[in-house]
């Protein structure tokens, strides 16, 4: 009988590694506000990026607020090489950078030492 427990055990183990690494994850996209001309999103960099994926539109300059929270000189650069971004971020004082998405596609983006990433949606 407790061999059966254990067996159980095991395999519930198992099961809820398995959903850790491959489940569904949240991935849904935030899109950006859209202005007439321009659109703007703000990210929150807190152990990591919050939300995970901004949602653009191709063509439209973007203006793009990141609020560092996490004091962690982890998260302090961050890096944008599909828009030529590399900029470095205070805690608490909102940053904005301006680009203008040329393609459609996904555009990851990293912390300094690519330990954190997010992305960058463009439709
Ligand atoms: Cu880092």
């Amino acid at each position: 009988m407790d061999k059966l427990l254990v067996v159980v055990a095991a395999a519930g183990l198992i099961i809820a590694i398995g959903w850790w690494f491959f489940g569904p994850k949240n991935n849904q996209a935030t899109a950006a506000e859209q202005g007439s001309d321009d659109q703007a999103a703000t990210i929150i960099v807190d152990g990591g990026y919050k939300p995970a994926i901004v949602a653009l539109q191709v063509g439209k300059p973007a203006h793009i607020t990141f609020v560092r929270k996490d004091p962690s000189s982890c998260l302090e650069a961050i890096i944008m090489p599909d828009f030529g971004i590399s900029e470095t971020l205070q805690i608490n004082k909102p940053l904005t950078v301006t680009f203008t998405p040329k393609k459609i596609g996904e555009f990851t983006y990293t912390c300094g030492m690519r330990m954190f990433s997010a992305k960058i949606q463009v439709s």
